[in-house]
């Protein structure tokens, strides 16, 4: 792992890992924290549902094993912040962790759907948001508070939408949220709470510092530490994005045939259709060999042989989705003083022998 920060500990996945299955490890799977990692035994654990609901329920782990059809999707978790560094190279975005390319990973989750548990509490017609709460105490929010966030109840309903006790075909682990967490496919990390304890359905979204304040596209010359609840811009479905994963920007490599590979994510239910590499700064486009991962909630991993002459090279890379739209040129661009959503051309430069 790259460790951004021991505490809390936030890490992501090396890129050679990432590059060499649709599936990360659990080991290498990208670590996001905002307070100490709960340790949090399956006996001692248990999930209350209440809110607009008509009958309030409290579960066991065995109640959501038991009562609930187990549902396994493969999807991939991408953190707002991934590829950040890229945005703090146009202007510096101080006091975030500067995440590279691996603040995104790929797991097989195993769990419950959210809205069977949620159809089992009977939702109100009046409601409209699900909150999940963790028992994790982040000291960044102003002020200090538990972890949290919302859904709409609309995504909340929607089949993918798990609460996963598995990860890789094993019982999640404490960093990733053991022993139950939320998973959003489609969504920014931020929404797939951990540790999740209690699920709220309530009118309007979660008052949560990291849903209220947090996770908020601001305009460029908006101050951050004076932004509050409501400023921005919400970040819920992911932007289609892609990455170099190798060669590495700044590397070296020898003359003649190359493999160029990395990733690509499509956003919220949509499908990579293509992904265009480019030696010449995008005037004209090869088409990468794209690995598609079963199903529409995870990346497709993509690989592209290319003779390169001696000397300094540059790649750039772009993914097209199955609405046809493709993502922007220039980090420039979509600079935002919280570093959120960097979905700009990958781009790396080195040197051929
Ligand atoms: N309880 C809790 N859930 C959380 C977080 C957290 O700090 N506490 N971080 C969120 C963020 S920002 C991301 S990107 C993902 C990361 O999940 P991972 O650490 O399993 O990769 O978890 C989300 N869920
Ligand atoms: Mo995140």
């Amino acid at each position: 792992m790259i460790v951004h920060e021991a505490e809390p500990f936030n890490a992501e996945s090396p890129t050679e890992v990432l590059a060499a299955d649709l599936v990360t490890p659990v080991e290498a799977f990208y670590s996001r924290n905002h307070g100490p990692i709960p340790q949090i035994t399956s006996d001692g654990w248990q999930l209350k549902v209440d809110g607009m609901v008509d009958t309030p329920a409290t579960f066991l782990l065995h109640d959501l094993q038991d009562r609930f059809e187990h549902v396994t999707l493969t999807a991939t978790m991408q953190c707002a912040g991934n590829r950040r560094a890229v945005l703090n190279a146009v202007r510096e975005i101080p006091g975030e962790d500067l995440w590279g390319p691996g603040a995104t990973s790929t797991a097989r989750w195993t769990g419950a759907r959210l809205r069977d548990v949620l159809a089992a509490c009977a939702p109100q017609q009046a409601a409209g948001y699900v909150a999940f709460e963790a028992p994790d105490v982040s000291q960044l929010a102003d002020p200090p508070q538990r972890y949290g966030g919302s859904i709409t109840l609309d995504k909340a309903m929607s089949a993918e939408v798990l609460l996963a006790w598995g990860m890789n075909d094993r019982p999640l682990v404490a960093a990733h949220g053991a022993p139950v967490r939320v998973v959003v496919p489609g969504y920014i990390g931020a929404r797939s709470v951990k540790w999740v304890e209690r699920i709220s359905v309530q009118a309007g979204p979660s008052e949560n510092y990291f849903q209220a304040t947090a996770y908020r596209m601001l305009p460029a010359e908006a101050d951050p530490s004076t932004a509050g609840p409501g400023d921005g811009i919400s970040l819920n479905a992911v932007a289609l994005n892609c990455a170099i994963l190798s060669p590495l920007d700044g590397c070296r490599v020898g003359a003649g045939n190359t493999r160029v590979c990395g990733y690509a994510l499509a956003g919220d239910g949509r499908t990579v259709m293509r992904v265009d590499v480019s030696i010449d700064g995008g005037d004209t486009w090869i088409q990468a060999d794209l690995e598609h991962t079963p199903g529409p909630w995870a990346w497709s991993l993509w690989q592209v042989d290319i003779d390169f002459s001696a000397g300094e090279a540059g790649v750039v890379a772009r993914a097209w989705d199955s609405t046809g739209a493709t993502h922007p040129e220039s980090a420039r661009h979509l600079w935002n003083p919280k570093g959120y959503a960097n979905n700009s051309w990958a781009r790396i430069n080195f040197r051929v022998a």
